[in-house]
């Protein structure tokens, strides 16, 4: 592959993703490992560290999540955190070996009351050093620039699946007020961490959909996570998978390696799901072009591998943890 069809596009036609997922998996796996170095060196993974700073009771009816008040999961809602016992947890995180903290909060949208209390937070947090992200619903022009203003990297904010699928996943936030909060936050000149979830049951033209959606936003995200879905109990989406079967692991990469090949300087992100994948799925998604994944027991509810699981996942494979700076200079 020339370095040609690693430079990014943004006029990628859905057929045109759809014929890279139906590609000889070696093949596949090939040109985005050989894309990726292009851009990363294939040694590095980025480590991110989660925290759910407001949990559970959100207005959403997101059918994978387990913070729905629509659904029974048997979670406990919290209020909003303390700043000073976030900044105790980012400063843990940062202790254990991560460079990036991301807070999350399960709300509809962001409120202006709460606005200056996250704005204390991100500052914070980015005093400590880290990389600062946040995922707290839809945003308004306004908020996005509060938030920048505060020290903020990157604002999370999915479009979880592809066009087609999404009213089988949610019904009381449209794409198209994703794809508002999603220019909101580039208007105000932040990175954007954007992607989905693979294995909801949705068909395979859904996940080229989400991948077709992203490569054609104006600016290519800079975070690209592909969350594997973690099936909750009391959740339509999570029930259903247990019922059904979870989505094949050659998928998954499959879906990694899209991702790679379609934005090919995202951070593409192993991000829910690692609890439950060998490591040597773990591998071929390194290798098909993963190089950030969450770290630490919990992502935000659900579990995730512990500390020195992932120690020995480095080890084994030869990985180094991605700096910071490293990152940035990607974006
Ligand atoms: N409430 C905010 C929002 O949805 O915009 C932010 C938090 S929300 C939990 C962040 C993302 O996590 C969702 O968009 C979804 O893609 C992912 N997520 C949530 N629950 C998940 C699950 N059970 N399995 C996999 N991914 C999940
Ligand atoms: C994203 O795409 N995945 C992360 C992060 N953005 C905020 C969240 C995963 C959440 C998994 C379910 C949970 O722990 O509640
Ligand atoms: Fe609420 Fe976010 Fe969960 Fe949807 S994904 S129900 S918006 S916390």
């Amino acid at each position: 592959m020339t370095r040609d069809l690693a430079a990014p596009r943004h006029d990628w036609t859905l057929e045109e993703v759809e014929a890279l997922f139906a590609r000889p998996f070696m093949e596949l796996v090939y040109d985005a490992a050989t894309v990726h170095r292009t851009w990363f060196d294939p040694s590095e993974v980025q480590k991110s560290q989660l925290l759910s700073i407001k949990t559970g009771g959100c207005a959403e009816n997101c059918g994978y999540c387990s913070q729905s008040a629509s659904f029974k999961t048997g979670l406990k809602a919290e209020k909003l955190m303390e700043t000073s016992a976030v900044l105790a947890e980012a400063m843990a995180a940062k202790a254990g070996g991560a460079s990036r903290f991301c807070m999350g909060a399960a709300w509809r949208e962001l409120k202006d009351r709460d606005t200056p209390k996250l704005a204390a937070m991100i500052s914070g947090v980015k005093a400590l050093g880290l990389e600062t992200c946040a995922t707290l619903g839809m945003l308004t022009a306004d908020q996005a620039k509060q938030l920048k203003a505060a020290g903020l990297d990157y604002y999370n904010h999915n479009l979880d699946t592809g066009p087609e699928f999404y009213a089988e996943v949610v019904t009381t936030r449209t794409y198209q007020d994703r794809l508002e909060t999603l220019e909101h936050v580039r208007d105000a000149g932040m990175s954007t961490c954007c992607g989905g979830i693979v294995g909801m049951g949705e068909a395979r033209r859904d996940r080229a959909g989400l991948l077709h959606a992203l490569a054609t936003l104006p600016i290519h995200p800079d975070s690209l996570p592909v969350n594997a879905l973690v099936p909750v109990t009391g959740t339509p989406l999570g029930d259903r998978v247990k019922q059904a079967g979870e989505i094949d692991p050659i998928e998954f990469v499959r879906t990694v390696a899209v991702a790679r090949l379609v934005c090919p300087r995202a951070m593409v992100r192993l991000s829910a799901g690692r609890e439950t994948m060998s490591p040597e799925m773990q591998a071929l998604c390194f290798l098909a072009g993963a190089n950030s994944i969450f770290v630490g027991g919990k992502l935000l509810t659900t579990p995730n591998p512990e500390q020195d699981e992932d120690s020995r996942l480095f080890a084994l494979l030869d990985l180094r943890p991605m700096q910071p700076a490293t990152a940035e200079a990607a974006a």
